[in-house]
């Protein structure tokens, strides 16, 4: 393997023979229940139940060895280049989800730092009841409000924010995951959408701190990490009700990042990765019979069941591009 970083989707039946790979940086299943490894371990359980017949494994892998490393509640390896770290926060430890959220980025944010893997370049929220209000707002609204407060404290943060994703399990549990870099990555906006950065205070008091996506050179290696991407136009929910013309937004959306990043000359070389939101499971069939029309068919995908940050949002997109020159 030549790749400074490889992200598959792998058979289920293989995870146990990758968690001894000791080039995997991250075994990410998805289940009932959350949980990530302690002490070092690639283990990542998202809890949120895979919608797939076949069950896959997303698997993260280096050319290098990694060494691992616990810091408090963080569990993270490290390579020459990059840093992948996860923590899993118990939500009845602390008093609200507002001051844990600002509690846990200020912690994963010293972290990289310290580490010297300073510029981070996307990361992952999941937890339970984001639609439900906690202390008089939405908990989605609380989570952006701790975040940004961690973010605040540092210079320059809304030119270096990374791609991100926000979502609600329906497990007890805020699972983070991150992977940072010694070197920075280029923040992209999207031209069809108000950055979340600038939406208006209706949907957060203090802003929505992510980029709509990071573009990274690992070397000869070129990814693009594509946020969670729904069918906002503007700062505007589209397509309220409508999960096909939700989908068909959300992929503009997504074609909108490509067209601005990797080279169409490049595209027939472009892998893409997918991570499917869905907020009703029984829209699946509908909802792959058209990302089988809008993406190459081939195109690897894991569907989630999930609820999205806006109560009218039937689903959200994470995508992953990567082109290697020859
Ligand atoms: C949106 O476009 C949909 O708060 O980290 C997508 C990706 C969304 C990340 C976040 C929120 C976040 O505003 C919501």
């Amino acid at each position: 393997m030549s790749n400074t970083l490889q992200v598959d989707y792998l058979p289920i039946a293989s995870a146990a023979k990758w968690a001894d790979d000791p080039c995997v940086m991250a075994l990410i299943q998805f289940a009932d229940s959350a949980s990530s490894s302690q002490a070092g371990g690639a283990n990542i359980t998202v809890g949120l139940p895979q919608l797939n017949k076949q069950k896959w494994v997303e698997v993260w892998r280096t050319k290098h060895l990694v060494s691992w490393h616990q810091q408090e509640q963080i569990s993270f390896c490290t390579t020459d280049h990059m840093l992948l770290g996860h923590m899993l926060l118990d939500e009845s430890a602390s008093s609200d989800l507002e001051t844990l959220s600002e509690h846990a980025y200020r912690s994963l944010l010293d972290l990289t730092v310290q580490q010297g893997y300073p510029h981070l370049i996307r990361i992952w929220n999941y937890f339970p009841n984001i639609n439900q209000e906690e202390n008089g707002q939405e908990r989605y609204k609380n989570f952006c409000i701790g975040r940004h407060r961690a973010y605040e404290e540092r210079q320059g943060f809304k030119e270096q924010l990374p791609a991100a994703t926000a979502i609600g399990s329906h497990s007890p549990g805020f699972l983070i995951y991150f992977l940072a870099s010694k070197t920075p990555g280029c923040q992209i906006e999207n031209p069809r959408q108000v950055s979340a950065f600038h939406y208006p205070a209706i949907y957060s008091p203090k802003s929505p701190s992510f980029s709509r996506a990071t573009l990274k050179y690992w070397g000869r290696q070129s990814d693009l990490y594509i946020s969670g991407t729904a069918s906002v136009v503007g700062h505007k929910t589209h397509h309220i009700g409508d999960h096909i013309g939700q989908l068909q937004e959300s992929v503009r959306n997504i074609e909108e990042l490509l067209k601005a990043t990797h080279a169409s000359e490049e595209k027939l070389k472009q892998r893409m990765l997918l991570k499917i939101y869905l907020r009703q499971a029984e829209n699946l069939a509908q909802i792959d019979q058209q990302i089988n029309r809008l993406f190459k068919p081939e195109t690897p995908r894991i569907y989630l069941h999930a609820d999205i940050c806006r109560k009218e949002l039937l689903l959200e997109i994470d995508g992953y591009s990567t082109v290697t020159a020859d």
